[in-house]
């Protein structure tokens, strides 16, 4: 077949024919095509590439939003999970679109010392009046009589909206005049009333989106107003169910209740982390069964702890990361035997308190053979652990390196916390958490430069770096607890310190709220305390830092701390605050002009963030007593066993 010379079309043929002998090789189809395109005209070949050009350019203005959704499609894994998952040590930021131009309001012009110029490409930045911003405001075509209320500070992303102007603004006017620093105490327990309400306002906005557009899924994507699934479980849902009773959401409760009683079911064919749906899942179930007496929840706890046994299932019994709820079957991940320190030390209070309530011992001696073993391991230094430990030989791996970060955070926390569960006798746990401190003490601590801020760097093979996670913002909190408890004073003077510390992360911030990972000045003559690497800069709604002002407020009853608790609530308002309903975590918090939301609502914004800082605002210190419960490291309060008489 000779092709005539010149054609003024383009034929596609499909019979793949024309030698006669089809060869699937990759040169003969480099040939033939090649030889087609030979036999194209001038003006066919460049109307095929200028289709290409085109359809390159399209690829490259929505790749931002496709790597977005193909993240959270393919990671399996929520950025939260970033705490204990195995997965790479640096944390992936988006790549971000390139910025329009757009008015910054000048309050935040003046706080634009350090903003960068990456963000979404249709990020609008508009005036707004002050108002309720929990209102949704959707629509970005103003109708008649709206038009002032629309124009202002609204940031839209992709027909969303985040409300650059804080929704407790009305309240933070009235805040003006009632500070509880003017030591009134009239109007500290005013103020106090407008906190609490404020934070049940932030729950029924999150509780707005979650309901709208995930309903029954495991987390929120506020800005697509779309949702991620992890488990299939209902992460978000079960995460906040105490939450909701415990801030008086009676209808929210209601709601979410016949859900759990229709729809979730754990015989599902699907992988779950054992710590995380242990903590969110496990430990929602059983706080719900107790504070509503509701067996309801306790016979879903069942459930989902006897599917979680499997995981022991192992030559060492130091569990296996993931289980398959439905199969029965466990495995670790997939390039690796190990599992994470923390993820293995911080089930015990879950399946103990399980093993309470059914009086079946298996899931209590399960945990507890865990944390003998890691009692007796070689390869800690002064109390401090390593970050992994190997399923089938049970030793420490990758040792040398000791954080108080991601990894390893709540091993100290939970040493503690069974203690206290326990009714304050098992002295192994007691023993080494107090060598723990003191490891850290000897090892881990020092002061920034200028301003002296005691901080907790790492250790690697030996070298001290002055990096300090978020996450370690639980200890100030934890500190605080145990010296409650009896444990030696300087525990306390160390927490306050450290709390201190907690709260520069986020006051040194341009949007008042801290980033994922910060780095001390140890040198003298430098002008900062803290610097932020690029990578670094996200936040994730996360809870450490409220966490441990809840604990410091409820011992010392030093307002400053509620008072620090309220920023950080209006921060939160002000740039994580998406119209539609829900917040979202947001990947630059040195921008406030252009915070970057990542389009994401961790399930622990509505289990652990907010239900502290009620409980922070709250000066009733018998909602969820201290000396009845302890709370889980997901914030779920466990009871604290009565002693033998
Ligand atoms: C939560 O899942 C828990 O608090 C966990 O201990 C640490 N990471 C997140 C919150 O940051």
């Amino acid at each position: 077949m000779h092709p005539p010379s010149h054609r003024d079309y383009v034929s596609v043929s499909l019979s793949g024919q024309e030698t006669g002998s089809y060869n699937n090789s990759k040169q003969w189809r480099r040939q033939s095509c090649w030889r087609k395109w030979k036999q194209l005209s001038r003006l066919q070949r460049s109307v095929i590439l200028l289709i290409l050009i085109l359809v390159f350019i399209f690829g490259m203005a929505s790749y931002p939003t496709i790597t977005e959704h193909l993240r959270s499609l393919t990671d399996g894994v929520p950025d939260t999970g970033s705490d204990h998952v195995l997965k790479p040590l640096i944390p992936h930021v988006l790549p971000e679109p390139v910025k329009q131009g757009h008015p910054a309001l000048p309050e935040q012009l003046s706080q634009r010392k350090l903003s960068n110029k990456r963000g979404p490409p249709v990020l609008q930045n508009r005036l707004q009046k002050k108002g309720n911003a929990s209102d949704a405001i959707v629509d970005e075509t103003p109708v008649d009589g709206e038009k002032e209320r629309k124009e202002e500070g609204v940031i839209s992303w992709r027909g969303a909206m985040i409300d650059t102007e804080q929704g407790t603004e009305g309240t933070k006017d009235q805040e003006k005049v009632d500070s509880p620093s003017n030591l009134d105490a009239k109007f500290s327990k005013e103020s106090g009333a407008i906190r609490l309400e404020a934070v049940r306002e932030a729950f029924r906005h999150a509780w707005k989106g979650y309901k709208d557009f995930s309903w029954g899924h495991d987390e929120l994507r506020p800005i697509s107003k779309s949702y991620s699934e992890w488990f299939g479980l209902g992460l978000t849902l079960i995460d906040a169910l105490d939450t909701m009773w415990i801030l008086g959401l009676k209808d929210e409760f209601e709601e979410a209740k016949i859900w759990v009683a229709t729809e979730l079911t754990f015989s599902k064919n699907v992988d779950v982390n054992l710590f995380e749906s242990t903590i969110r899942i496990l430990g929602g179930l059983l706080s719900t069964y107790h504070l509503t007496g509701d067996t309801l929840f306790l016979d879903k706890a069942k459930d989902i702890g006897s599917r979680l046994m499997p995981a022991f299932n192992t030559p060492s019994k130091i569990p296996y990361s993931d289980v398959n709820i439905g199969k029965g079957t466990a495995h670790p991940p997939r390039w690796t035997s190990d599992s994470t320190v923390a993820e293995v030390t911080s089930i015990q209070l879950e399946f103990r308190e399980l093993s309470h309530l059914t009086q079946d011992p298996q899931y209590e001696t399960a945990v507890a053979e865990v944390m003998n073993q890691v009692h007796k391991l070689d390869g800690k230094l002064d109390g401090l652990v390593p970050m992994f430990i190997n399923t089938n030989n049970g030793q420490f791996t990758h040792q040398g390196i000791y954080t108080l970060g991601a990894r390893a955070d709540s091993y100290y926390e939970y040493l503690l916390k069974q203690w206290i569960q326990g009714g304050k006798k098992e002295t192994q746990l007691l023993e080494d958490y107090l060598q723990a401190i003191e490891g850290v003490k000897k090892n881990l601590l020092q002061k920034s430069s200028p301003n002296g801020l005691t901080f907790v760097g790492e250790l690697s093979h030996g070298q001290f770096s002055p990096k300090m996670d978020h996450l370690v913002c639980f200890l100030p909190g934890t500190l605080a607890l145990g010296a409650h408890n009896g444990l030696p004073a300087d525990h306390m003077d160390l927490a306050k310190q450290l709390m201190e510390t907690c709260y520069q992360m986020y006051v040194h911030m341009e949007t008042g709220l801290s980033p994922e990972i910060v780095h001390f000045n140890l040198h003298q003559g430098s002008t900062r305390d803290i610097e932020v690497k690029l990578a670094d800069r996200h936040n994730l709604l996360r809870p450490e830092a409220v966490e441990s002002l809840f604990y410091l407020y409820r011992f010392t009853k030093d307002n400053k701390y509620q008072d620090w608790g309220w920023e950080i609530l209006q921060n939160f308002n002000k740039y994580t605050k998406v119209s539609s309903g829900g917040y979202t975590s947001i990947n630059n918090v040195r921008d406030p002009e252009y915070p970057s939301p990542r389009d994401k609502m961790e399930s622990f914004f509505l289990g652990e963030t907010l239900k502290y800082l009620y409980l922070l605002f709250s000066d009733d210190p018998n909602l969820i007593s201290l000396e009845q419960y302890v709370f889980n490291t997901e914030a779920h309060p466990l009871p604290i066993w009565p002693s033998p008489a």
